[in-house]
């Protein structure tokens, strides 16, 4: 691919510069919905044939589980932007790598990471505010999510909500407590009035940045919630931000560290893509 493709409006671009997320309606018709559906349920009935950590699962009683199909009681399943169906649905021709291309002025997207989060009928745990660039190990403020909702979500089932402009604050301090599933961010560190819910339609799309705080709540509803979050990223991105990973193990491990003028580091402290 070598053009941008116009899928999107001039306004719709601003919006999601803007707000640090776009809500894109109707990017999946129900037959595509249908088979990614088919496709996940394979992929969640061979779950004992797949290596630890692909798959996240709530805790469900065998009763529970043996009424639901296979992704009824699964939280999340990994890495599947190897698979088959990630081609398919998700590769460098969709309309989601596509629109990624556009938001981000730069057409070299590779499909970074592919996921289905889900949130199980009335078991589905909360997601705590995060930023994703704070669990990712490398630096790469410009990687964007298109999350595709599998089903309606609802303020009952957990839909996704936003930090409305904080892509453009930089990090916040994230902290870490047992028992949740990652690093989160404090709610009191947040002007509540800028949180955005985000109702979607089942092939519903919504689009945010690494840096955008986003969260879910638990499912408190009798109907399963399922996204399908896939990252994309600029390959010349990756590659540096890869290359910066390694060196910066390369100077520890030998013990490379040298001071560098404050007024250099302060200026350069911030991390904010725009
Ligand atoms: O699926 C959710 O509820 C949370 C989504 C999320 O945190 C993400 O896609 O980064």
């Amino acid at each position: 691919m070598t053009n941008l493709t116009k899928l999107l409006t001039r306004e719709q671009i601003e919006q999601y510069h803007e707000d640090g997320f776009l809500l894109v309606k109707g990017l999946f018709d129900a037959e595509k919905l249908a088979a990614i559906d088919r496709w996940l349920n394979d992929i969640a009935a061979r779950r004992s044939e797949y290596a630890p950590g692909k798959f996240v699962m709530e805790k469900l009683s065998d009763e529970e589980m043996r009424k639901l199909p296979p992704l009824g009681s699964v939280r999340k399943i990994n890495m599947l932007s190897n698979d088959e169906g990630a081609l398919e649905f998700f590769g460098p021709d969709s309309e989601a790598s596509l629109m990624c291309a556009e938001l981000t002025d730069c057409t070299d997207q590779l499909l970074i990471f592919l996921s289905a989060f889900a949130k199980p009928a009335l078991h589905g745990s909360s997601t705590p505010w995060h930023q994703d660039q704070a669990l990712w190990n490398f630096y790469c403020p410009n990687f964007l999510s298109c999350w595709v909702a599998l089903d309606p979500c609802t303020k009952e089932n957990g839909y996704l909500q936003f930090y409305r402009g904080g892509h453009k604050e930089g990090m916040i301090p994230h902290t870490v407590h047992e028992g949740a599933p990652h690093l989160y961010i404090p709610e009191q560190l947040l002007d509540k009035s800028r949180i955005v819910a985000v109702p979607m339609d089942a092939g519903d799309a919504v689009f945010f940045g690494g840096v955008i705080p986003h969260f879910s709540e638990p499912n408190r509803s009798p109907q399963r919630r399922v996204g399908i979050p896939a990252v994309y990223g600029s390959e010349a991105e990756l590659k540096q931000a890869v290359d910066l990973a390694r060196w910066i193990r390369i100077r520890e491990t030998h013990k490379l560290n040298y001071l560098v003028e404050e007024k250099f580091l302060n200026s350069r402290d911030r991390m904010s893509p725009h």
